[in-house]
């Protein structure tokens, strides 16, 4: 049985991501949650998970348990890991890999800043550690959340249609002159994936995205997971005129 629509496909490759409500059991959710939670102390011993006065102001993390197998299976398992494959082919990613939960506490301001800009993952800056000349090393991301965000809560933020316009600059252009994936450009207006525990946002690796400001008093949990294809090595230099040439699931 298929997860996703013709529609749901032809909306990824229009927008580059596509968000997928409930795509996850509240079983399988609610162990995520209590395995996260049981790792919240790497940020603050203070952090209660009753006490949402002890959330605020606690910054933005990636706690290390993205490897617990109640966290890697929200993406590494069906559905979500089916859904990936109906987009980019049945056996072509890897089939194991982590889902760093990227956890963004709310902040004691009254004003929203939304994001001016995103970024791409995997191109290299002076400072962050990816070597010059590396282009993103994975193929489709995938945000699931543990937590209910709703709009400013710091939701995951994607500029719709950002991956076309990538897709077509670098077939012209070196991958080292987008010093850490950053647009010189403006990429039009961002959106917010907004939702409730169970919730999934899959994502083209050429979309530009980022954490949103959160000024809801809930934290935004979001386990993010980046699956590659299997010969990821071999193409991800190649930017092809039809650049949905990788992705036999939908072109
Ligand atoms: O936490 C988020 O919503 C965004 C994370 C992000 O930008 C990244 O992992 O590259």
């Amino acid at each position: 049985m298929a997860y996703l629509t013709a529609e749901d496909k032809a909306f990824f490759k229009e927008n580059g991501f596509l968000v997928v409500r409930d795509a996850l059991n509240p079983q399988v959710v609610s162990e995520a949650q209590d395995v996260l939670w049981s790792h919240m102390g790497q940020v603050s011993e203070e952090i209660d998970r009753k006490r949402p006065d002890t959330w605020i102001n606690k910054g933005y993390h990636v706690l290390r348990c993205g490897s617990e197998a109640e966290i890697k299976r929200l993406v590494y398992a069906d559905p979500v890991f089916a859904m990936a494959e109906e987009l980019v082919g049945k056996g072509l990613l890897h089939t194991d890999g982590g889902a760093g939960p990227h956890v963004n506490f709310p902040r004691d301001e009254q004003e929203w800043n939304p994001p001016k800009h995103g970024h791409l993952d995997g191109y290299h800056t002076l400072s962050n550690g990816v070597p010059k000349g590396t282009v993103s090393q994975f193929t489709l991301g995938v945000a699931v959340y543990l937590s209910q965000i709703n709009a400013e809560g710091g939701g995951f933020t994607v500029w719709p249609g950002s991956h076309k316009v990538w897709g077509e600059f670098f077939r012209y252009h070196d991958v080292d002159c987008l010093p850490g994936g950053i647009a010189p450009f403006d990429l039009g207006e961002s959106y917010e994936f907004t939702g409730k525990p169970g919730d999934v946002c899959l994502w083209h690796s050429l979309l530009t995205h980022t954490a949103g400001h959160n000024i809801s008093r809930n934290v935004r949990i979001a386990c993010i997971a980046r699956p590659r294809r299997k010969d990821l090595d071999q193409i991800r230099y190649d930017f092809p005129k039809d650049m949905w040439k990788y992705w036999e699931g939908i072109n």
